[in-house]
């Protein structure tokens, strides 16, 4: 194969990098001084805490420096922080909530995937590999009303472990979409299981797993943003029973409440699964 088509970490970590310069996240922030000086200084402590205590050498300070510049070089700022942190900001931004439990958003999303009514099937290609899976159930508020036209985004990775638009040569918008649900908030979506997901071995987070011993994979999962008017966003993933990583994910993003119940599909071949959104209205 040529390098054009062979998945790399450096461009699926650069795509993350250019996705996330894009993503507008950062538009709205004022740094704060008393904040920043509150956060920059205990994490500098924190660290000059680690190298006295462990005695950290010239050689593991030199190899930590060469270190960080490769994040940088592969791209791989937005996978090392969502991997290894965005799990406590998930909690901590989510501990309010009486709904449904979250899970981290991860480096791959992308806004606006085509839209379409449910029942539909997302966009994926003729020959798309994997078990067929019919993924249905109902958004609803806390107090149980249903929540008509219900927004939800779906994006996970292909039977390989790939997601379109970062790794080559899938179609753009490949096991991506946004789906409207019905009047009651009933949504039934069909598409393919995803593979367990590797992180990159050949770029620096992978470099830092090798050496560290430790294992690179997450669970297989679906990942989803769920909406709908007045009601706080929803970003989470769920998971699939008796998967080997959901004990022990490498971005500790499993929760017991959302692994999926699989069933053998009602009508054709695969399996499905119901699972129901209950979203928090926003705070007035
Ligand atoms: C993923 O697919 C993912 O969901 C996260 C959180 C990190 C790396 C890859
Ligand atoms: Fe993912």
């Amino acid at each position: 194969m040529s390098t054009e088509t062979t998945a790399s970490a450096a461009a699926s970590g650069n795509a993350a990098t250019d996705r996330f310069r894009q993503s507008g996240k950062t538009s709205a922030i004022q740094a704060d001084v008393e904040r920043v000086n509150l956060l920059a200084s205990k994490l500098i402590k924190a660290a000059n805490d680690i190298v006295l205590e462990e005695r950290v050498s010239y050689d593991e300070f030199n190899a930590l420096k060469a270190w960080l510049i490769k994040v940088g070089e592969d791209g791989e700022w937005p996978l090392f922080l969502d991997v290894w942190l965005e799990h406590s900001v998930e909690e901590v931004a989510t501990d309010h909530r009486e709904g449904n439990k979250g899970s981290i958003e991860g480096p791959y999303y992308i806004p606006e995937a085509p839209e379409q009514k449910t029942p539909a099937t997302i966009s994926m290609r003729e020959d798309e590999q994997g078990t067929p899976l019919l993924f249905q159930g109902q958004v609803r508020s806390t107090d149980g009303s249903a929540l008509s036209n219900a927004k939800i985004e779906l994006w996970h990775a292909d039977e390989e472990g790939f997601y379109s638009q970062f790794a080559p040569n899938i179609p753009e918008w490949n096991l991506r979409g946004t789906f409207i649900a019905d009047e009651e908030g009933n949504f039934q979506i069909n598409t393919m299981q995803p593979a367990p997901y590797q992180i990159p071995t050949d770029g620096a987070c992978g470099q830092l797993i090798a050496a560290a011993g430790w294992h690179a994979w997450r669970p297989a999962h679906l990942h989803l943003k769920v909406s709908a008017p007045g009601h706080e966003l929803l970003t989470a993933q769920l998971y699939f029973p008796g998967d080997a990583h959901n004990d022990d994910d490498i971005a500790t993003a499993v929760k017991p409440e959302l692994l999926l119940e699989i069933q053998p599909a009602a009508e054709g071949a695969g399996v499905q699964t119901t699972y129901d959104f209950v979203l928090d209205p926003e705070a007035k």
